[in-house]
């Protein structure tokens, strides 16, 4: 399997499902930015994640590490029984859309737009929507769905991650969460794999 990278975008979180599921796989870093690229993504925005598996390309984050997901046979990771599944998507649901939807559009405002595009109007109302999800969330114990580390916690720290980034601040509890997550070695080994350019 080969998988479209950027450093510091949300290939990370494919790597890291990866390093979870001890699944074998390639990278391939692309020039996301440059104007005449060495190597693009093949995804129809030239984004990344892109998964390459068997010839077969997939893009969407989620839609890819719920695909490893299913290859796999997650586990605990991600639970067949309908429940505890239920239980995942929620948090993954909710990291995706109530959560990432507005830490997304800081990091735009705040670093990755040009300035003059830049609103401090869209950063403030960004900044209330994604504290107001901040205080929603309600860890389990210790992971967010409960007793296991799920896929639903790679994508919530991951945005917590970017959400401290904006400067949003943590509380103890998410912030202890955050560190736990950073603690594990197929977070450490994604990172590593991540970060190289092309
Ligand atoms: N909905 C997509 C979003 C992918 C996305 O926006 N990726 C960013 C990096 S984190 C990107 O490739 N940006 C380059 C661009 O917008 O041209 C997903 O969840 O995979």
């Amino acid at each position: 399997m080969k998988v479209y990278t950027f450093p510091k975008s949300r290939s990370l979180r494919v790597l890291w499902t990866l390093e979870e599921l001890k699944l074998d796989y390639e990278t391939c870093p692309v020039d996301l930015f440059s104007p005449e690229p060495a190597v693009s993504s093949p995804h129809p925005l030239r984004k990344v994640p892109v998964l390459e598996d068997k010839g077969h390309l997939i893009f969407e984050t989620a839609a890819i590490c719920q695909y490893l997901c299913e290859k796999q046979e997650a586990g605990v990771f991600y639970p067949r029984e309908p429940l505890a599944r239920a239980k995942v998507n929620e948090w993954l649901s909710f990291s995706l859309t109530d959560l990432e939807s507005p830490v997304w559009t800081l990091l735009k405002h705040k670093f990755l737009l040009p300035e003059a595009l830049r609103s401090p109007a869209v950063v403030e109302t960004a900044f209330a929507d994604a504290a107001k999800a901040l205080n929603a969330v309600r860890l389990g114990s210790p992971w967010i769905a409960g007793e296991h580390f799920t896929l639903a916690d790679i994508f919530l720290a991951h945005t917590l991650m970017w959400a401290q980034l904006c400067g949003l601040v943590l509380n103890e509890a998410l912030s202890g969460y955050v560190a736990s997550c950073q603690q594990r070695s197929p977070y450490a080994a994604a990172l590593e794999r991540n970060n190289k350019s092309a």
